[in-house]
Protein backbone atom coordinates (compact mmCIF):
# COMPACT_ATOMS: atom_id res chain seq x y z
CA UNK A 1 0.00 0.00 0.00
CA UNK A 2 1.53 3.45 -0.79
CA UNK A 3 1.79 5.52 1.96
CA UNK A 4 -0.67 8.68 2.87
CA UNK A 5 2.45 10.99 3.35
CA UNK A 6 5.29 9.80 0.31
CA UNK A 7 9.03 10.04 1.20
CA UNK A 8 9.51 12.68 -0.75
CA UNK A 9 7.00 14.72 1.70
CA UNK A 10 8.20 13.36 4.61
CA UNK A 11 11.99 14.36 3.63
CA UNK A 12 11.25 18.08 2.17
CA UNK A 13 9.65 18.50 5.71
CA UNK A 14 12.32 16.97 7.94
CA UNK A 15 14.13 19.54 5.39
CA UNK A 16 12.50 22.42 5.97
CA UNK A 17 12.47 22.07 9.42
CA UNK A 18 16.31 21.88 9.92
CA UNK A 19 16.40 24.72 7.22
CA UNK A 20 14.58 26.77 8.48
CA UNK A 21 16.38 26.41 12.13
CA UNK A 22 19.54 27.88 10.52
CA UNK A 23 17.70 30.53 8.41
CA UNK A 24 16.23 31.66 11.55
CA UNK A 25 19.18 31.56 13.75
CA UNK A 26 21.06 33.54 11.13
CA UNK A 27 18.60 36.46 11.03
CA UNK A 28 18.43 36.67 14.40
CA UNK A 29 22.40 37.47 14.11
CA UNK A 30 21.18 40.17 11.64
CA UNK A 31 18.78 41.39 13.44
CA UNK A 32 20.91 42.12 16.80
CA UNK A 33 23.65 43.73 14.49
CA UNK A 34 20.83 46.26 14.25
CA UNK A 35 18.41 45.44 16.75
CA UNK A 36 15.74 48.36 15.58
CA UNK A 37 12.69 49.05 13.23
CA UNK A 38 11.27 51.61 11.06
CA UNK A 39 8.89 52.19 8.38
CA UNK A 40 10.55 55.11 7.25
CA UNK A 41 13.51 55.36 5.08
CA UNK A 42 15.62 57.74 6.81
CA UNK A 43 15.90 55.82 10.26
CA UNK A 44 15.43 58.53 12.30
CA UNK A 45 16.47 58.27 15.88
CA UNK A 46 13.18 57.89 18.06
CA UNK A 47 11.19 56.87 15.30
CA UNK A 48 11.73 53.11 15.36
CA UNK A 49 8.16 51.35 15.80
CA UNK A 50 10.29 48.42 17.96
CA UNK A 51 13.72 47.78 19.37
CA UNK A 52 15.55 45.34 21.39
CA UNK A 53 18.34 47.87 22.89
CA UNK A 54 18.01 50.43 25.68
CA UNK A 55 20.92 52.19 24.03
CA UNK A 56 19.65 55.91 22.94
CA UNK A 57 20.48 57.10 19.00
CA UNK A 58 22.26 60.99 19.74
CA UNK A 59 20.07 63.11 17.69
CA UNK A 60 22.96 64.71 16.03
CA UNK A 61 24.66 63.14 12.96
CA UNK A 62 28.16 62.11 13.31
CA UNK A 63 28.78 61.14 16.43
CA UNK A 64 27.31 57.45 16.71
CA UNK A 65 27.68 54.66 14.47
CA UNK A 66 25.56 51.71 13.72
CA UNK A 67 28.33 49.66 14.69
CA UNK A 68 28.31 51.08 18.08
CA UNK A 69 24.82 49.87 18.48
CA UNK A 70 25.37 45.94 17.40
CA UNK A 71 24.31 44.05 20.45
CA UNK A 72 26.05 40.50 21.22
CA UNK A 73 23.76 38.00 21.00
CA UNK A 74 24.35 34.32 22.54
CA UNK A 75 25.31 31.51 20.15
CA UNK A 76 22.67 29.32 22.14
CA UNK A 77 19.98 31.57 20.01
CA UNK A 78 21.82 33.17 16.86
CA UNK A 79 24.12 31.58 14.34
CA UNK A 80 27.07 31.88 14.58
CA UNK A 81 26.57 34.69 17.58
CA UNK A 82 28.73 36.78 19.66
CA UNK A 83 28.55 39.90 16.90
CA UNK A 84 29.55 38.02 14.17
CA UNK A 85 27.22 39.82 11.55
CA UNK A 86 29.44 38.95 8.49
CA UNK A 87 29.12 35.17 9.12
CA UNK A 88 25.62 35.80 10.18
CA UNK A 89 24.59 37.17 6.66
CA UNK A 90 26.68 34.08 4.65
CA UNK A 91 25.04 31.61 7.11
CA UNK A 92 21.76 32.79 6.01
CA UNK A 93 22.09 33.42 2.08
CA UNK A 94 23.14 29.47 2.53
CA UNK A 95 20.38 28.97 4.39
CA UNK A 96 17.98 30.52 2.51
CA UNK A 97 19.33 29.31 -0.64
CA UNK A 98 19.03 25.24 0.39
CA UNK A 99 15.52 26.20 1.87
CA UNK A 100 14.49 27.83 -1.40
CA UNK A 101 15.72 24.59 -3.36
CA UNK A 102 13.68 22.60 -1.04
CA UNK A 103 10.61 24.08 -0.82
CA UNK A 104 11.03 24.67 -4.69
CA UNK A 105 11.10 20.30 -4.82
CA UNK A 106 8.08 20.33 -2.34
CA UNK A 107 5.62 22.50 -4.22
CA UNK A 108 6.86 21.14 -7.44
CA UNK A 109 6.17 17.61 -6.22
CA UNK A 110 2.99 18.67 -4.74
CA UNK A 111 1.08 19.56 -7.59
CA UNK A 112 2.77 17.06 -10.03
CA UNK A 113 0.64 14.79 -7.64
CA UNK A 114 -1.83 15.88 -6.56
CA UNK A 115 -1.25 16.52 -3.30
CA UNK A 116 -1.83 19.94 -3.44
CA UNK A 117 -5.66 19.30 -3.09
CA UNK A 118 -4.96 17.86 1.34
CA UNK A 119 -3.31 21.73 2.20
CA UNK A 120 -4.71 23.97 -0.36
CA UNK A 121 -8.82 24.28 0.24
CA UNK A 122 -10.66 24.74 -2.36
CA UNK A 123 -14.36 24.88 -1.09
CA UNK A 124 -15.73 28.31 1.24
CA UNK A 125 -16.58 25.67 3.52
CA UNK A 126 -13.27 26.00 4.43
CA UNK A 127 -14.22 29.12 7.01
CA UNK A 128 -17.06 27.97 8.88
CA UNK A 129 -15.15 24.44 9.15
CA UNK A 130 -12.15 26.26 10.59
CA UNK A 131 -13.91 28.68 12.54
CA UNK A 132 -16.11 25.58 14.32
CA UNK A 133 -12.26 23.90 14.67
CA UNK A 134 -11.02 26.90 16.77
CA UNK A 135 -14.09 27.48 18.95
CA UNK A 136 -13.51 23.58 19.92
CA UNK A 137 -9.93 24.76 20.84
CA UNK A 138 -10.50 27.68 22.33
CA UNK A 139 -12.64 25.76 24.73
CA UNK A 140 -9.75 23.01 25.61
CA UNK A 141 -11.28 20.75 23.46
CA UNK A 142 -9.98 18.52 20.67
CA UNK A 143 -11.88 18.13 17.14
CA UNK A 144 -12.52 14.24 17.00
CA UNK A 145 -10.58 12.52 14.14
CA UNK A 146 -13.45 12.67 11.75
CA UNK A 147 -12.38 15.96 11.20
CA UNK A 148 -8.99 15.14 9.95
CA UNK A 149 -8.62 13.66 6.26
CA UNK A 150 -5.56 14.17 6.78
CA UNK A 151 -5.98 17.67 7.94
CA UNK A 152 -8.78 19.63 9.55
CA UNK A 153 -10.15 22.98 7.97
CA UNK A 154 -8.16 25.12 10.46
CA UNK A 155 -4.92 23.07 9.39
CA UNK A 156 -5.74 23.60 5.47
CA UNK A 157 -5.89 27.46 6.28
CA UNK A 158 -2.59 27.97 8.28
CA UNK A 159 -0.50 25.30 6.18
CA UNK A 160 -1.49 27.25 3.25
CA UNK A 161 -0.59 30.28 4.60
CA UNK A 162 2.81 29.33 5.43
CA UNK A 163 2.91 28.02 2.15
CA UNK A 164 2.06 30.04 0.18
CA UNK A 165 1.47 33.43 1.64
CA UNK A 166 4.38 33.57 4.73
CA UNK A 167 6.87 32.12 2.69
CA UNK A 168 6.29 34.10 -0.23
CA UNK A 169 6.10 37.13 1.41
CA UNK A 170 9.70 36.64 3.46
CA UNK A 171 10.96 35.69 0.05
CA UNK A 172 9.99 38.27 -2.01
CA UNK A 173 10.48 41.34 0.99
CA UNK A 174 14.47 39.72 1.38
CA UNK A 175 15.21 40.20 -2.67
CA UNK A 176 13.82 43.73 -1.65
CA UNK A 177 16.78 44.68 0.59
CA UNK A 178 19.47 43.38 -1.80
CA UNK A 179 21.33 46.52 -3.08
CA UNK A 180 21.33 45.31 -6.54
CA UNK A 181 18.13 45.13 -6.55
CA UNK A 182 17.24 48.45 -5.38
CA UNK A 183 19.67 49.93 -7.65
CA UNK A 184 18.35 48.50 -10.67
CA UNK A 185 14.55 48.29 -10.23
CA UNK A 186 13.84 50.69 -7.44
CA UNK A 187 10.09 50.67 -7.92
CA UNK A 188 9.86 46.82 -6.56
CA UNK A 189 11.34 48.18 -3.20
CA UNK A 190 8.87 50.78 -3.02
CA UNK A 191 6.31 48.73 -3.25
CA UNK A 192 7.35 47.13 -0.33
CA UNK A 193 6.96 50.84 1.15
CA UNK A 194 10.49 51.64 0.43
CA UNK A 195 13.92 49.28 2.31
CA UNK A 196 12.48 50.03 5.46
CA UNK A 197 9.01 48.37 4.37
CA UNK A 198 10.46 45.61 3.25
CA UNK A 199 12.57 45.49 6.27
CA UNK A 200 9.75 45.30 8.90
CA UNK A 201 7.65 43.31 6.54
CA UNK A 202 9.98 40.60 6.70
CA UNK A 203 10.57 40.87 10.55
CA UNK A 204 6.89 40.25 11.09
CA UNK A 205 6.57 37.84 8.66
CA UNK A 206 9.74 36.09 10.51
CA UNK A 207 7.65 36.77 13.88
CA UNK A 208 4.33 34.78 12.48
CA UNK A 209 6.62 31.65 10.89
CA UNK A 210 7.67 31.48 14.47
CA UNK A 211 4.72 31.15 15.96
CA UNK A 212 3.51 29.25 13.34
CA UNK A 213 6.56 26.71 13.70
CA UNK A 214 5.86 26.69 17.54
CA UNK A 215 2.05 25.93 17.43
CA UNK A 216 2.51 23.14 14.67
CA UNK A 217 5.06 21.12 16.82
CA UNK A 218 3.09 21.71 19.55
CA UNK A 219 -0.36 20.72 18.14
CA UNK A 220 0.96 17.71 16.88
CA UNK A 221 1.99 16.52 19.94
CA UNK A 222 -1.04 17.42 21.36
CA UNK A 223 -3.63 16.54 19.36
CA UNK A 224 -3.99 13.03 18.40
CA UNK A 225 -0.41 12.57 18.44
CA UNK A 226 -0.92 8.79 17.93
CA UNK A 227 -2.49 9.45 14.58
CA UNK A 228 -0.07 12.28 13.30
CA UNK A 229 3.38 11.09 14.22
CA UNK A 230 3.41 7.69 12.58
CA UNK A 231 1.79 9.73 9.74
CA UNK A 232 4.40 12.06 9.64
CA UNK A 233 7.04 9.36 10.44
CA UNK A 234 6.21 6.38 8.48
CA UNK A 235 3.64 7.90 5.79
CA UNK A 236 1.15 5.74 7.59
CA UNK A 237 -1.34 5.78 10.13
CA UNK A 238 -0.71 2.79 12.27
CA UNK A 239 -1.26 3.91 15.63
CA UNK A 240 0.35 0.85 16.80
CA UNK A 241 3.76 2.21 15.82
CA UNK A 242 2.79 5.28 17.97
CA UNK A 243 5.92 4.70 20.37
CA UNK A 244 8.20 4.30 18.03
CA UNK A 245 7.22 7.67 15.98
CA UNK A 246 7.11 9.62 19.21
CA UNK A 247 10.79 8.63 20.22
CA UNK A 248 12.23 9.23 16.42
CA UNK A 249 10.10 12.43 16.12
CA UNK A 250 11.48 13.76 19.41
CA UNK A 251 14.59 12.14 19.41
CA UNK A 252 14.85 14.51 15.60
CA UNK A 253 14.20 17.80 17.19
CA UNK A 254 16.81 17.12 19.70
CA UNK A 255 19.00 16.59 17.08
CA UNK A 256 17.88 19.14 15.35
CA UNK A 257 18.60 22.00 18.15
CA UNK A 258 22.20 20.45 19.10
CA UNK A 259 23.17 20.57 15.39
CA UNK A 260 21.90 24.23 15.21
CA UNK A 261 23.41 25.00 18.28
CA UNK A 262 26.57 22.97 17.22
CA UNK A 263 26.83 25.05 14.07
CA UNK A 264 27.38 27.87 15.74
CA UNK A 265 30.34 26.68 17.87
CA UNK A 266 32.03 25.17 14.71
CA UNK A 267 32.00 28.70 12.82
CA UNK A 268 33.01 30.25 16.38
CA UNK A 269 35.64 27.86 16.75
CA UNK A 270 37.91 29.16 13.11
CA UNK A 271 36.10 32.25 11.97
CA UNK A 272 38.21 32.86 8.91
CA UNK A 273 37.82 28.93 7.94
CA UNK A 274 33.56 29.14 8.04
CA UNK A 275 33.82 32.55 5.96
CA UNK A 276 36.34 30.92 3.44
CA UNK A 277 33.66 28.09 3.44
CA UNK A 278 30.01 30.23 3.30
CA UNK A 279 31.43 32.83 1.06
CA UNK A 280 32.85 29.75 -1.13
CA UNK A 281 29.21 27.92 -1.19
CA UNK A 282 27.19 31.51 -1.48
CA UNK A 283 29.55 33.60 -4.28
CA UNK A 284 28.36 31.73 -7.21
CA UNK A 285 24.32 32.29 -6.17
CA UNK A 286 25.01 36.00 -5.84
CA UNK A 287 27.11 36.16 -9.28
CA UNK A 288 24.08 34.21 -10.57
CA UNK A 289 21.23 35.97 -9.62
CA UNK A 290 22.41 39.58 -9.15
CA UNK A 291 25.60 39.81 -10.89
CA UNK A 292 23.67 40.99 -14.12
CA UNK A 293 21.70 43.93 -12.16
CA UNK A 294 23.61 46.95 -13.48
CA UNK A 295 22.53 50.14 -11.25
CA UNK A 296 20.97 53.04 -13.14
CA UNK A 297 20.30 56.02 -11.01
CA UNK A 298 21.19 58.34 -13.20
CA UNK A 299 18.09 57.64 -15.40
CA UNK A 300 15.65 56.44 -12.77
CA UNK A 301 12.44 58.53 -11.50
CA UNK A 302 11.34 56.80 -8.36
CA UNK A 303 13.34 58.52 -5.86
CA UNK A 304 13.15 62.50 -6.21
CA UNK A 305 14.07 65.60 -4.38
CA UNK A 306 11.25 64.83 -1.90
CA UNK A 307 12.48 61.38 -0.69
CA UNK A 308 15.85 63.13 0.31
CA UNK A 309 16.22 62.07 4.20
CA UNK A 310 16.51 64.85 6.74
CA UNK A 311 18.83 62.35 8.61
CA UNK A 312 21.77 60.01 7.75
CA UNK A 313 22.96 57.90 10.01
CA UNK A 314 26.85 57.34 10.29
CA UNK A 315 29.69 54.31 10.06
CA UNK A 316 32.97 55.32 10.59
CA UNK A 317 33.45 58.62 12.36
CA UNK A 318 35.70 61.04 10.56
CA UNK A 319 39.25 60.20 11.10
CA UNK A 320 41.30 61.56 14.56
CA UNK A 321 44.84 62.72 15.41
CA UNK A 322 45.82 59.68 16.64
CA UNK A 323 44.18 58.16 12.56
CA UNK A 324 45.45 61.00 10.57
CA UNK A 325 47.23 64.06 11.34
CA UNK A 326 47.40 64.79 7.71
CA UNK A 327 43.47 64.76 6.88
CA UNK A 328 43.05 66.65 10.13
CA UNK A 329 45.57 69.84 9.04
CA UNK A 330 43.41 69.55 5.32
CA UNK A 331 40.17 69.60 7.23
CA UNK A 332 41.57 72.88 8.77
CA UNK A 333 42.18 74.68 5.44
CA UNK A 334 39.13 73.76 3.57
CA UNK A 335 40.75 70.71 1.70
CA UNK A 336 42.58 73.81 0.12
CA UNK A 337 46.01 71.44 -0.49
CA UNK A 338 44.21 67.70 -0.24
CA UNK A 339 45.47 65.52 -3.23
CA UNK A 340 43.72 62.56 -4.77
CA UNK A 341 46.65 60.12 -5.26
CA UNK A 342 46.13 58.55 -8.46
CA UNK A 343 48.61 55.68 -9.29
CA UNK A 344 49.71 52.25 -8.02
CA UNK A 345 50.88 50.25 -11.28
CA UNK A 346 53.99 49.22 -10.96
CA UNK A 347 56.67 52.02 -12.37
CA UNK A 348 53.61 54.21 -13.25
CA UNK A 349 53.22 57.21 -12.58
CA UNK A 350 51.36 58.75 -9.66
CA UNK A 351 48.96 61.58 -10.04
CA UNK A 352 47.94 63.77 -7.83
CA UNK A 353 44.24 65.73 -8.03
CA UNK A 354 43.01 68.54 -6.33
CA UNK A 355 39.05 69.01 -5.63
CA UNK A 356 38.87 71.47 -8.47
CA UNK A 357 40.66 68.86 -11.11
CA UNK A 358 38.05 66.66 -10.14
CA UNK A 359 35.12 69.43 -10.51
CA UNK A 360 36.52 70.00 -14.23
CA UNK A 361 35.93 66.45 -14.68
CA UNK A 362 31.95 65.63 -16.24
CA UNK A 363 30.07 65.70 -13.40
CA UNK A 364 27.50 62.68 -12.53
CA UNK A 365 24.35 63.25 -9.95
CA UNK A 366 21.64 61.08 -8.99
CA UNK A 367 19.66 60.75 -6.01
CA UNK A 368 19.63 57.17 -4.72
CA UNK A 369 19.23 55.19 -1.15
CA UNK A 370 21.94 54.12 0.79
CA UNK A 371 21.44 51.13 2.73
CA UNK A 372 24.48 49.54 5.09
CA UNK A 373 24.35 45.88 5.78
CA UNK A 374 23.55 46.32 9.16
CA UNK A 375 20.12 47.54 8.14
CA UNK A 376 19.67 51.26 8.24
CA UNK A 377 19.25 53.57 5.04
CA UNK A 378 19.29 57.17 4.26
CA UNK A 379 18.41 58.74 0.61
CA UNK A 380 21.03 61.54 -0.53
CA UNK A 381 21.47 63.51 -4.06
CA UNK A 382 24.94 62.59 -4.81
CA UNK A 383 27.50 64.56 -7.54
CA UNK A 384 30.70 63.44 -8.46
CA UNK A 385 33.10 62.01 -10.82
CA UNK A 386 32.77 58.86 -12.34
CA UNK A 387 35.88 56.42 -11.33
CA UNK A 388 35.96 55.13 -14.20
CA UNK A 389 36.64 58.69 -16.06
CA UNK A 390 39.45 59.81 -13.32
CA UNK A 391 41.66 56.23 -14.18
CA UNK A 392 41.04 56.91 -17.22
CA UNK A 393 44.00 59.71 -16.86
CA UNK A 394 46.18 57.14 -16.21
CA UNK A 395 46.16 56.38 -19.63
CA UNK A 396 45.12 52.17 -21.05
CA UNK A 397 44.50 49.85 -18.25
CA UNK A 398 47.56 48.37 -17.35
CA UNK A 399 47.64 45.02 -18.20
CA UNK A 400 48.19 43.17 -15.40
CA UNK A 401 45.32 45.53 -13.28
CA UNK A 402 42.64 43.84 -12.62
CA UNK A 403 41.21 45.34 -9.06
CA UNK A 404 40.77 49.02 -7.74
CA UNK A 405 41.99 49.76 -4.61
CA UNK A 406 40.40 52.79 -2.85
CA UNK A 407 42.32 53.80 0.56
CA UNK A 408 40.90 56.27 3.52
CA UNK A 409 42.64 58.47 5.83
CA UNK A 410 40.93 56.73 8.57
CA UNK A 411 41.12 53.66 10.04
CA UNK A 412 39.02 50.56 10.39
CA UNK A 413 36.41 50.90 13.17
CA UNK A 414 37.09 47.47 15.03
CA UNK A 415 38.47 44.67 14.15
CA UNK A 416 36.88 41.30 14.53
CA UNK A 417 39.93 39.43 16.68
CA UNK A 418 40.63 42.98 18.28
CA UNK A 419 44.19 43.63 16.68
CA UNK A 420 45.59 47.03 15.54
CA UNK A 421 43.23 48.40 13.45
CA UNK A 422 44.11 49.08 9.63
CA UNK A 423 43.82 51.84 7.38
CA UNK A 424 39.94 51.67 5.85
CA UNK A 425 40.17 50.69 2.38
CA UNK A 426 38.07 49.26 -0.38
CA UNK A 427 38.68 46.63 -3.26
CA UNK A 428 36.41 46.77 -6.26
CA UNK A 429 36.35 44.01 -9.42
CA UNK A 430 36.37 46.05 -13.12
CA UNK A 431 32.05 44.99 -12.94
CA UNK A 432 31.78 47.49 -10.09
CA UNK A 433 34.28 50.16 -10.95
CA UNK A 434 32.51 50.22 -14.63
CA UNK A 435 28.93 50.43 -13.30
CA UNK A 436 27.43 53.87 -14.64
CA UNK A 437 26.73 54.88 -10.92
CA UNK A 438 30.30 54.16 -9.47
CA UNK A 439 31.23 57.58 -8.64
CA UNK A 440 33.50 59.62 -6.13
CA UNK A 441 31.61 61.77 -4.50
CA UNK A 442 32.62 65.51 -3.57
CA UNK A 443 28.74 66.62 -2.64
CA UNK A 444 25.83 65.84 -1.13
CA UNK A 445 22.35 67.28 -1.56
CA UNK A 446 24.14 69.67 -3.36
CA UNK A 447 26.89 70.87 -1.15
CA UNK A 448 30.45 70.12 -0.69
CA UNK A 449 30.37 66.65 1.47
CA UNK A 450 29.43 66.98 4.93
CA UNK A 451 32.55 65.67 7.52
CA UNK A 452 31.09 62.86 8.98
CA UNK A 453 30.44 61.47 5.98
CA UNK A 454 33.61 61.40 4.06
CA UNK A 455 34.99 64.95 2.73
CA UNK A 456 36.40 65.68 0.99
CA UNK A 457 35.73 63.13 -1.36
CA UNK A 458 34.54 59.01 -0.72
CA UNK A 459 33.03 56.26 -3.01
CA UNK A 460 29.89 55.56 -4.15
CA UNK A 461 28.86 51.97 -5.46
CA UNK A 462 25.20 52.09 -5.40
CA UNK A 463 24.98 48.04 -6.54
CA UNK A 464 26.63 47.40 -2.92
CA UNK A 465 26.06 48.08 0.49
CA UNK A 466 27.73 51.01 2.22
CA UNK A 467 30.91 48.67 3.55
CA UNK A 468 32.49 49.46 0.31
CA UNK A 469 31.71 53.15 -0.20
CA UNK A 470 35.44 54.54 1.77
CA UNK A 471 34.84 57.62 2.99
CA UNK A 472 37.71 60.68 3.49
CA UNK A 473 39.28 59.15 0.37
CA UNK A 474 43.19 59.15 0.13
CA UNK A 475 44.36 57.50 -2.91
CA UNK A 476 42.80 55.10 -5.09
CA UNK A 477 45.11 52.67 -7.65
CA UNK A 478 45.26 49.38 -9.91
CA UNK A 479 46.45 46.77 -8.28
CA UNK A 480 46.74 42.95 -9.52
CA UNK A 481 44.91 40.87 -6.67
CA UNK A 482 43.68 41.41 -3.29
CA UNK A 483 45.29 39.14 -2.02
CA UNK A 484 48.72 41.27 -1.46
CA UNK A 485 46.86 43.59 0.79
CA UNK A 486 45.51 43.75 4.32
CA UNK A 487 44.28 40.07 5.37
CA UNK A 488 43.87 39.27 1.65
CA UNK A 489 39.90 39.26 1.96
CA UNK A 490 39.63 42.36 -0.53
CA UNK A 491 38.18 45.52 2.17
CA UNK A 492 38.21 46.54 5.44
CA UNK A 493 34.77 45.16 6.31
CA UNK A 494 35.68 41.82 4.16
CA UNK A 495 38.82 41.65 7.16
CA UNK A 496 37.21 43.49 9.79
CA UNK A 497 34.27 41.91 9.53
CA UNK A 498 34.33 38.70 7.64
CA UNK A 499 31.74 40.23 4.82
CA UNK A 500 32.01 38.85 1.43
CA UNK A 501 33.92 40.89 -1.32
CA UNK A 502 30.69 41.39 -3.14
CA UNK A 503 28.34 43.37 -1.62
CA UNK A 504 25.05 43.10 -3.73
CA UNK A 505 22.94 41.35 -0.92
N1 LIG B 1 36.81 55.40 6.00
C1 LIG B 1 35.69 54.72 6.25
N2 LIG B 1 34.78 54.59 5.27
C2 LIG B 1 33.64 53.92 5.50
C3 LIG B 1 33.37 53.30 6.76
C4 LIG B 1 34.35 53.45 7.77
O1 LIG B 1 34.20 52.95 8.89
N3 LIG B 1 35.48 54.17 7.48
N4 LIG B 1 32.20 52.59 6.96
C5 LIG B 1 31.52 52.10 5.76
C6 LIG B 1 30.17 51.63 6.04
S1 LIG B 1 30.03 50.10 6.78
C7 LIG B 1 29.05 52.33 5.66
S2 LIG B 1 27.48 51.69 5.84
C8 LIG B 1 29.17 53.67 5.09
C9 LIG B 1 28.37 54.66 5.91
O2 LIG B 1 28.33 55.88 5.29
P1 LIG B 1 27.85 57.18 6.07
O3 LIG B 1 28.52 57.19 7.40
O4 LIG B 1 28.24 58.29 5.20
O5 LIG B 1 26.39 57.10 6.23
O6 LIG B 1 30.51 54.12 5.03
C10 LIG B 1 31.46 53.16 4.66
N5 LIG B 1 32.73 53.80 4.50
MO1 LIG C 1 27.82 49.50 6.78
Amino acid sequence: MDPDFPLWLRTTHLLNFLLMGIVLRSGWEIISSLPRFWWRNDCKPGTEWIKFTRRKVPQEEGVYTSLMDERSASPLLTLPGNKNIGLGRHWHGLGVTLWLLNGLVYVVLLFATGLWRRIVPTSWDVFPDAWESLTIYLGFGVPSIEHFQPYDALQMLTYTGAVFILAPLLILTGIAMAPAVRSRFPWYVELWGGHQGARSLHFIGMVLMSVFILMHIGLVFLVHADYNLPHMVFGVTDTARYAQAFTIALGTIVAAIALWIGLSYLTLADRVRARRVLVALTEPVRILTLGWMKPRMGTQRTYTDRDISEYHWTNGLAPTADESTEWLAHKATGFRDWRLEVGGTPGGETLRLSLDDLRALPKTEYIAVHSCMQGWTATSKWGGVRLENVLDLLGPRPENARYVMVTSHGLAQEMYDHREREPFYAVLSMDMVEEDDTILAYERNDRPLDIHLGAPLRLRVESNHGYKMVKWIRSIEWIEDYADYGDGRGGTREDAALQAFNGRI
